[in-house]
């Protein structure tokens, strides 16, 4: 509901500039929001960077953070910045060097800033992602740590970063942990390092630091939302306008520099046939952003999901975060160009942001190029929901995602889960998260993949009790490769007492592009296999009266060291439809006429 939404943003939002506003005590903070359209300085390009495999730069006798300098003929320090390798942010640091490739610890990084603080400004620094933990020191001094590896951060260093030079260091460290998210095992590459871009932000005083501007749920003909300034002056007159439509709204922030508003408005809707996208100004009396938003209405009716009040089937495909041409973490909007060129081509409507919030520069383009969205927080397979840890994390990452990303009209469902098992601990607690993402934004629809469901025969019901707490109920079925078909693909029978549309998530079998075998021996690793397996699938589909979106496993083929084949697979998940080099597999030309016959 509407009412609850700014309350729990409001909560939150204290809270960190509580910690952000104690004017030299820097804190990690959520992001504020739109940070492509501010004033910023980017420390993208060449970092220093110390290689710590035995992780030993925290301690007391090397204390890296400190990047001390000899004082001294008796003095020396085991480490030095200087004379030592160089690597790109953004990027992963695996992909740069050979010896990287399955590096799990710390990256200590190192960017010099030259600096010169304008009158009257705040300044945050920023990252958009940082895999998995990091601490980060400006000057040698603690800023602060962040833990997770796919969403954006801040701290505010007003007063901290002094005129001329600044030492920021960066430890970055993606080893796997029992209670991390995800946790110790999944199928993709650990990718680490500072994966995604490093800003300086640079604000007047009172800035707008966030705001949500959508159609109302339910509402064509409706702007509902809020925004918050964040500074001294924070009651402000602000106007909100949207020149193409002719709108141009007052509205008058609180004490708390907090308004919330709702007007009529006759806009374009958004849609993949037609991504319309208009200018969006926040003008503040101190501060003013832009950015295009789109505006459209999703929801569910029965067993339909709603676009725009219409009834949409998504013609989905699944993408990991990967350039396989570089072998290495996507993170530009050029990466993003050429995943969703092919996904476009897939004749696709739909894409699954799989398994964890992808860059931002995704989000943006696929919204350009007409694509709906499923986003998704990295709590994928063995969570321990048990541990009393794991809630806040979970929430946390939940939080920072829909911050970074609740105005970009192209997602039109949150996800909360992949595959993870049904069971008192986990059901509360992905419930809990349902209410969550619907009271930080009650627009978008919420779901989680499930892989359980009771088989009888050739006979089977989903029957996940999380389905209850979730708008749509979504299915990674691998029928045909990992568990037979019961009886022939036309035969299966799916069975749902849930009133609600049902998708399935993923499908996919695995297939060496340019390899050639029969089409009935999975172990052929043909082509023709996985062709095969994609005519039983779309032979099932109509068989299923409550689905309303595919998304086939996966759009390219990606690396997982955990796929061992030596001929076969060689360290790659090989259940694209387009190969390593984007070669079309005889399975991509199945998915596609499958698409193109649905109107
Ligand atoms: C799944 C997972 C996905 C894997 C895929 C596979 O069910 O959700 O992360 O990569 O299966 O290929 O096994």
């Amino acid at each position: 509901m509407i009412s609850a939404f700014p309350r729990n943003l409001l909560i939150f939002s204290v809270a960190a500039l509580a910690l952000g506003c104690l004017r030299g005590v820097a804190a990690t903070e959520i992001s504020m929001i739109n940070v492509p359209g501010r004033e910023a300085i980017s420390l993208n390009g060449k970092w220093n960077v110390i290689i710590d495999p035995a992780d030993a730069g925290a301690g007391s006798w090397a204390a890296i953070y400190k990047d001390r300098q000899v004082q001294g003929k008796t003095d020396f320090v085991e480490y030095s910045f200087e004379n030592g390798p160089v690597l790109d942010v953004p990027g992963d640091f695996n992909s740069q060097s050979p010896e990287l490739n399955f590096f799990e610890s710390s990256v200590w990084y190192k960017k010099v800033i030259s600096f010169s603080p304008k009158p009257n400004t705040r300044t945050f620094l920023h990252f958009g992602a940082v895999n998995y933990k990091s601490d980060v020191y400006l000057n040698g001094e603690y800023l602060g740590s962040h833990e997770g590896g796919f969403t954006p951060f801040q701290f505010e260093v007003t007063g901290k970063l002094k005129t001329g030079e600044n030492g920021l260091i960066v430890r970055a460290n993606n080893k796997r942990f029992p209670n991390g998210i995800p946790a110790v095992g999944y199928d993709w590459h650990n990718y680490g390092g500072i994966t995604r871009d490093v800003t300086l932000i640079q604000t007047p005083d009172t800035f707008v630091r966030d705001y949500f501007i959508q159609l109302e749920k339910g509402s064509a003909r409706n702007v509902a939302g809020w925004l918050r300034l964040d500074g001294p002056r924070r009651e402000q007159t602000v106007h909100l306008r949207i020149p193409e439509a002719g709108i141009n709204q007052t509205v008058r922030t609180d004490g708390d520099g907090f308004v919330r508003f709702s007007f009529p408005a006759t806009l374009e809707l958004w849609s993949p046939a037609n991504p319309k996208l208009y200018q969006v100004e926040v003008a503040a009396e101190t501060d003013r952003v832009e950015e295009r938003i789109g505006f459209r209405t999703i929801e569910v009716k029965g067993k339909d999901i709603l676009l725009n009040g219409k009834s949409i089937f998504l013609k989905g495909v699944s993408i990991h975060e990967e350039n396989p041409m570089r072998r290495a973490r996507a993170y530009s909007e050029s990466d993003a160009l050429v995943l969703l060129t092919w996904a476009k081509e897939l004749g696709c409507n739909f894409v699954r942001l799989a398994h964890y919030p992808q860059n931002e520069h995704t989000v943006r383009l696929a919204e350009q190029m007409g694509f709906l969205l499923w986003e998704e927080v990295p709590v994928y397979q063995g969570i321990d929901f048990a541990d009393p840890k794991m809630q806040d994390k979970m929430e946390g990452m939940l939080r920072e995602m829909i911050q970074r990303d609740k105005n970009r009209c192209a997602i039109a469902l949150w996800s909360l889960s992949n595959e993870t098992s049904p069971g008192p601990d986990r059901n509360a607690s992905l419930t809990k998260m349902a209410n969550l993402s619907r009271s930080l934004d009650p627009t978008r629809l919420v779901a989680s993949a499930f892989n359980h469901w009771r088989t009888e025969g050739a006979v089977m019901t989903i029957d996940d009790p999380l389905s209850e707490a979730l708008d749509v109920v979504s299915i990674n079925e691998y029928i045909g490769w990992y568990k037979p078909w019961p009886n022939g693909p036309s035969k299966v029978e799916w069975r749902m007492s849930f009133d609600k549309p049902l998708l399935i998530s993923e499908f996919g079998a695995e297939a060496l592009y340019g390899n050639h075998g029969p089409s009935d021996v999975a172990s052929s690793w043909s082509e023709e296999y996985q062709e095969q397996f994609y005519k039983d699938q779309v032979a099932m589909f109509p068989t299923m009266p409550d689905l309303r979106g595919v998304c086939p496993w996966i759009l390219v083929d990606f690396r997982s060291p955990g796929r061992m084949h030596p001929k076969y697979q060689n360290g790659w998940n090989r259940k694209g439809l387009l190969s390593d080099r984007g070669e079309k597999k005889k399975a991509w030309y199945i998915m596609k006429s499958y698409y193109d016959s649905i109107k």
